[in-house]
């Protein structure tokens, strides 16, 4: 009888959660069709080179290699490292994060602090966004445990702003992927949340019903990547030599923003790869 039940309460959850999903979709439809019109709302990125300094970029991976860790900790106030390969589902096992990343050095912060991000994405979007944190990823190589096609989380939407702080001149250097006008794929997402649901799998993976594809872009140190977290996108699985390191800041809509800070020492699911 408990088993049943927990069977049918199970059944339950998962339906709502596919119900509401669909309405989710209808109501990012309207979102977006709020929006202008332009490269960005259209493809779901922009990519906008020399964006930062490269004197810089290497400044700020020297930060990096200094305060890596091999366990996730604490490293400053209100600064902490996340190492993967704790992580249960063994997934992106060759990926560390630096969370509030600025805070270890005084021109980043000040970059940070100067808006200048918020401005060009809010520029991009037609839309007032909220930063929540900006953080280092350091990538070691690895084909094998990368996450495949996801998104951050289903609709409504996230954003991010990468910056490459060293060269990614070849797919075997792990560039970032995504697909153009992924977020508004509406009908393939539900159908990936459908099977996830049906098979436990998670249910912001997106690598099924959308065949082999091979969507990547290289770029030098200092390129900024803003990005739409819907888009279905991964880090190259052919990720075979050198170290990657890149900023990622995280942003919401402002209206979808919950105004809860950035968690100490947890980041919440949809900030994770
Ligand atoms: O490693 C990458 O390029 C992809 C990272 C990713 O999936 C993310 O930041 O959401
Ligand atoms: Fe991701």
């Amino acid at each position: 009888m408990t088993i049943f039940s927990t069977l049918v309460m199970q059944m339950i959850k998962s339906t709502a959660y596919f119900i509401n999903s669909i309405i989710k979709e209808i109501s990012d439809a309207y979102y977006w069709s709020k929006l202008p019109n332009n490269e960005f709302t259209k493809k779901g990125f922009v990519i906008i080179e020399n964006f930062l300094d490269s004197d810089l970029c290497d400044e700020l991976v020297q930060v990096g290699i200094e305060n890596s860790k091999e366990k996730s900790q604490m490293i400053a106030d209100n600064v902490w490292i996340n190492v993967r390969a704790e992580a249960a589902d063994g997934k992106d096992s060759k990926v560390k994060n630096i969370f509030n990343f600025n805070l270890l050095n005084k021109k980043l912060d000040n970059l940070i602090n100067s808006n200048v991000l918020t401005e060009k994405l809010e520029a991009q979007l037609g839309d007032k966004v909220i930063l929540k944190t900006c953080s280092l990823q350091i990538d070691e190589p690895d084909t094998r445990t990368k996450r495949s096609w996801h998104v951050d989380r289903n609709p409504p939407p996230t954003f991010k702003a990468f910056i490459y702080l060293t060269d990614v001149d070849s797919e075997l250097e792990g560039p970032y992927c995504a697909i153009p006008r992924s977020h508004k794929w509406r009908v393939k997402r539900l159908l990936n949340i459908f099977t996830n649901i049906v098979t436990g799998a998670k249910r912001s993976d997106m690598h099924r019903y959308i065949g082999e594809r091979d969507d990547y872009f290289l770029a030098k140190k200092g390129t900024l990547i803003f990005s739409t977290q819907t888009l279905f996108h991964r880090g190259s699985p052919k990720h075979e030599k050198k170290t990657r390191y890149m900023l990622i800041n995280y942003f919401k809509a402002e209206k979808y923003d919950d105004g809860k800070e950035f968690e100490l020492g947890k980041p919440e699911e949809w900030m994770m790869n």
